[in-house]
Formats: structure tokens, sequence, C-alpha cells
């Protein structure tokens, strides 16, 4: 009997905006952590995705994209990324192997070069990928890789690009297919060091009720509004009551950047925030398994994103009052 020590530690999942880092981490831990949208910047925070079983626990640090940052939200959110560098074990380098790398990954790999964690890459979105270009992305991600301080395998083989990841710290994954995952799980186990568990095995993230339900309403925001609004809404949680009726009730505010939002966010008739608010409804309820009144409304608050303290204050508006 092989009584191997049990490991743990913190992942760190980087990379440039939209490549699928929350898919990826919602799709390792099995469970929705994270809000995901096909527009880039969505995820805002670090948000710790958790997954235990009898050997590890692997502790997933879910970041914004990296990206430069011109305001006050973009700069709060590369200090997001920032934190989650520093308190990591392991670094996940995650890229969209469907598109070959531009700038805004090399702009990741300078962020991490100087960091002497292991490396691990993700070639993600591998379903998507034209099997045409599937040789030349992979070199060209692996170079940057290895810049970035990771190690690349042996050049792949032409005729089977995909039997070089066999062992290595490259791995080709579709977080929306599920491809590779498990290969992915264990490669990150071996990387990790003993340790102990530093969170209940039930728990699959600290996010309180009150902060996913303000992302899912985002998320839902998100889908119904493709191109106007996206990156000026913020959620606000004002009231969050139990109801003797097993009912939960909740009240959010949709925060738009500028008036033009409000009008857009509120729709016809109100017709948008209705079906705004239903969808959220539907989501918070079997997400977090409650029985929910949702009311929501729509408030402006001025360029908020270029702003510090609006940013400091609505990044941390679900979080429950101070007692
Ligand atoms: N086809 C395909 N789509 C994917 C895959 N992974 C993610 N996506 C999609 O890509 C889009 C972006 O995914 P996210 O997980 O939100 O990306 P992200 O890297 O977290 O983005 P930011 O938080 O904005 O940095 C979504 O529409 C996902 O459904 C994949 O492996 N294959
Ligand atoms: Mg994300």
């Amino acid at each position: 009997v092989t009584n191997t020590a049990f490991k743990s530690g913190y992942i760190a999942v980087v990379g440039k905006p939209n490549v699928g880092k929350s898919t990826l981490v919602n799709a390792l831990v099995g469970d929705k952590i994270a809000i995901t949208s096909p527009k880039p910047q969505t995820t805002r925070k670090r948000v710790l995705g958790i997954l235990s079983n009898e050997h590890a626990q692997l502790l997933f640090l879910d970041t914004p994209g990296i990206h430069q940052p011109r305001r006050a939200l973009s700069r709060y959110m590369m200090r997001e990324v920032e934190g989650a560098l520093l308190d990591s074990d392991v670094i996940l380098f995650v890229v969209d192997v469907s598109h070959p790398p531009d700038d805004d990954d090399r702009a990741v790999v300078r962020r991490i070069t100087d960091s002497t964690l292991p490396k691990l890459l993700a070639l993600n979105k591998a379903d998507l990928v034209d099997p045409r270009h599937l040789v030349a992305n992979t070199e060209a991600y692996q170079a940057l890789f290895a810049e970035a301080g990771g190690i690349p395998p042996a050049a792949p083989d032409p005729n089977d690009p995909r039997a070089i990841f066999a062992a290595s710290d490259v791995l080709l994954t579709s977080a929306a297919r599920g491809d590779n995952l498990d290969a992915l799980r264990s490669r990150l186990i071996g990387h990790l060091k003993e340790g102990p568990p530093y969170y209940d095995p039930e728990m699959v993230t600290d996010q309180t009720e009150r902060v996913v339900a303000a992302e899912l309403i985002r998320e839902q925001t998100l889908r119904f509004l493709e191109q106007e609004v996206p990156h000026g809404l913020a959620v606000e949680i004002e009231e969050w009551r139990e109801r003797n009726n097993g009912m939960t009730f909740i009240a959010a505010v949709l925060v738009a950047e500028r008036e033009s939002q409000k009008g857009i966010l509120i729709g016809r008739q109100g017709r948008m925030l209705k079906q705004i608010g239903a969808s959220s409804r539907k989501s918070i309820e079997q997400e977090l398994d409650l029985k929910v009144y949702l009311e929501l409304f729509v408030k402006v608050r001025e360029n908020w994103r270029e702003d510090d303290r609006a940013v400091e204050r609505l990044m941390t508006a679900a979080m429950p009052p101070e007692e």
C-alpha cells in the first residue's frame, strides 16, 4: 500500500480576457463558481473555486483577464490578478488555441515571467481550432510558454500533434466540451506540495450567497444586453431577507454609468428589466437552491468606472453589511 501524503495549494488561473478561464475553473471544479460570457472582461475580481478529493485539495483562483488598465475599474482588476499571483503555488496560463498568440498574450507572459512558480499551459478552446492551424498555433504558444519560464514538451509531431502532450505541462483542453480535464487535474496535483486541506471538502467556493447572486444577475444582464451596456454595469445587493414562508427576498440595483443606459436596461414599458429579473431569479434559485422573490432597480452612477472610490465600493457592494 502506498501512503501518499495529502497535497494542497492555490492555482492562479491567468490569461488575456475571454480565453475561457472562468469556464475552465467551473469545469475543473465541476460546479458553477464564476460567471462567464462571450464578452471580454467579464470577471472583475478573483474568485476561489475549491476541488477536493481523497488525495488533494486544489484551490483555483480565477482572475480577470489581463489587459492594459486605463480606468479605475481595470486598475482594480489588475490588482486582483497580482494578488492572486502572490497567493498562489502554481500558475495555470490559459490561451485560446483557436487563434494564434497576439500582443495581449505576450502581455500576460511579461506578467508571469519573473515568477518562479511552476507553470502549466492550457491550450483551451481546442474544439474550435481548425486542424490546419493546430500545429502552428501550438508551437507559437509553446514558444511563449517557454519565454514565461514554462517547460514546453518536444516539438509536436505533425502526424499526431495531440500525442506529444501525453506527459508535459502543456495540455490541449476544451472547457466547453470537457476535454482533457482529468489530465489537467492530475498534472496540477503533480505540482502541488504536501499540505492540509484548507477548506471543508464540501465547499466549492468561499463567496457569500449575496456575492453569488449579484454575479448571477450581472451574468443575465450581460446575456440580454449584448452590445449596449456590458462593461459599464455593476450590481449591488440592497436587501436580503429570509421570510417566514421560506422565500428569500432580494432587492438588487443595476448600476449604470450613463443616463442613456438606464433606458436600455429598463426597456420599453419595463420589459427588459422584467426579463432580466425573471431569468436572474431562475438562475439564483437554481445555483443557490433557494426560493427567491427578486426586485430589480436601475440607478445611474455617472462614470463610476473612472472613479477609484466608486469602484472600490461597487466591487464590494454585495458583501454583507458590517455588523
Ligand atoms: N467553444 C468553446 N468555447 C469556450 C471554451 N471555453 C470558454 N468558451 C467560451 O468563451 C467565452 C469566454 O469564456 P469565459 O470563461 O467567460 O472567459 P474568461 O477567460 O473567463 O474571460 P474574462 O473573465 O473576460 O477574462 C464564453 O462564451 C465561453 O462559453 C471552449 O473550450 N470551447
Ligand atoms: Mg472570467
